[in-house]
């Protein structure tokens, strides 16, 4: 087993950005649910997050959706965000949500429609120089339900433009994050259907294009720490965006409905050194508290992170590489699930005393007031959410 030491100093420096729409209301395409107390605006979302990251001394940054987020000065977001002990990571540009994008956005049939998908992009990496953001983060919800209704060919031609023209924008320490997602909501064909076609768009483009991993955006059955391995050692894995799912997009807390698999992911990234902040991969969520009070499930998700990563810190590197020589294939796994196995819940407690914040998270939420002051104080106004 690794000192302790050397996993406390690890997880002290892993940060983990939430996102800001985590922290409004959400639900189904059936029902959105209202939650007491939610962000009213980007402001509200920032002061949550900030919380977040009080509390867990392990999330100081929070990721911006647009429009969702727009205000009127974006320097000053940027500035109340550093006032309240955060700063504002990844802008995520939103093309899925007007009737013009139909039938796509960057990859539409017509031109306009592409034109404006585009301009709305370089529009993200204008909010990107004002806030200080360093990643855009692109998801489109291109693609087509029916063979025939557009050509698969002509519609990756679009993408590669349009990306290409987004690409030769970004500032010289500026990167785009590339996601994927099977399907939904188009269901024949998506535009950047997996890893594979982001990867290959990403090593066309150059450097500051690399692939973006939303873990729940695969095919069942996919093996998640393959490909991030894969991505990984040829220097285009961007970042994550975590979150857990049983069926499909379901965007539940990271770590709630499979730990072994993000145990598993967890070990692939320490095994290549990519938990490091600067080693250049983001950790981000994505997520939905459609039935959970937000700013403690989000807690809770940064702590499920935690623990993962702290028991992948604690594999036995030496003791897995002599028992994979030796071609021992139960104790190498052995050493896997001892690690797995340990409760990593002290340790990680004791960090946060050093640290000088609650060693219970959430227990410091509930006893602090918080959740009862903005029930409170957050009354009128609109309340962010799905589409707002
Ligand atoms: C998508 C994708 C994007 C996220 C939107 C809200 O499914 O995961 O990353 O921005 O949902
Ligand atoms: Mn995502
Ligand atoms: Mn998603």
């Amino acid at each position: 087993m690794k000192d302790h030491a050397a996993v406390k100093a690890a997880l002290r420096a892993m940060r983990i950005e939430t996102p800001s729409w985590a922290y409004g209301n959400s639900g189904t395409r059936f029902k959105v649910y209202a939650q007491a107390g939610v962000p009213r605006d980007a402001y509200e979302k920032v002061a949550d997050a900030a919380m977040v990251h009080r509390l867990t001394g392990a999330a100081p940054s929070v990721a911006l959706h647009i429009p969702w987020d727009r205000v009127d000065d974006y320097a000053d977001l940027a500035r109340f965000a550093v006032d309240q002990g955060i700063r504002l990571g990844a802008i995520n540009p939103n093309v899925f949500q007007e009737d013009d994008y139909k039938l796509g956005s960057v990859c539409h049939p017509d031109a306009t429609v592409r034109r404006k998908a585009v301009d709305h992009l370089l529009e993200c990496v204008d909010i990107m120089d004002a806030t200080g953001s360093k990643v855009l983060s692109l998801w489109f919800a291109d693609g087509t339900n029916y063979a025939g209704q557009d050509s698969i060919a002509a519609r990756q031609d679009r993408l590669a433009d349009a990306l290409r023209e987004v690409y030769d924008r970004l500032g010289p320490d500026q990167r785009m994050l590339v996601e994927y997602k099977l399907f939904e909501p188009h269901f024949y064909t998506m535009d950047l259907p997996d890893w594979g076609t982001s990867y290959a768009h990403c090593v066309a483009l150059g450097d500051k294009a690399q692939v973006l991993v939303d873990t729940g955006h695969h095919a069942p059955g996919t093996n998640i720490e393959f490909l991030v391995t894969v991505l990984h050692r040829f220097g285009k894995l961007g970042g994550f965006h975590f979150n857990s799912r049983n069926y499909a997009d379901d965007d539940l807390m990271v770590g709630a409905a499979d730990p072994f698999q993000l145990f598993r992911i967890a070990h692939e990234l320490v095994r290549a050194d990519a938990i490091r902040p600067d080693s250049g991969v983001e950790y981000m969520l994505d997520q939905c508290h459609n039935l959970e009070a937000k700013v403690p499930a989000l807690i809770r998700s940064v702590l499920n992170v935690q623990e993962a990563v702290a028991k992948a810190l604690l594999v036995d590197a030496d003791a897995l590489a002599a028992a994979q020589q030796a071609g021992d294939v139960l104790a190498a796994h052995a050493v896997l699930m001892d690690a797995f196995s340990t409760d990593v819940r002290p340790l990680l407690a004791e960090l946060r005393t050093e640290l000088g914040i609650d060693p219970d998270p959430i227990a410091a939420y509930h006893a602090g007031g918080y959740q009862q002051q903005i029930e409170a104080t957050r009354t009128g106004g609109r309340q962010a959410g799905w589409g707002a």
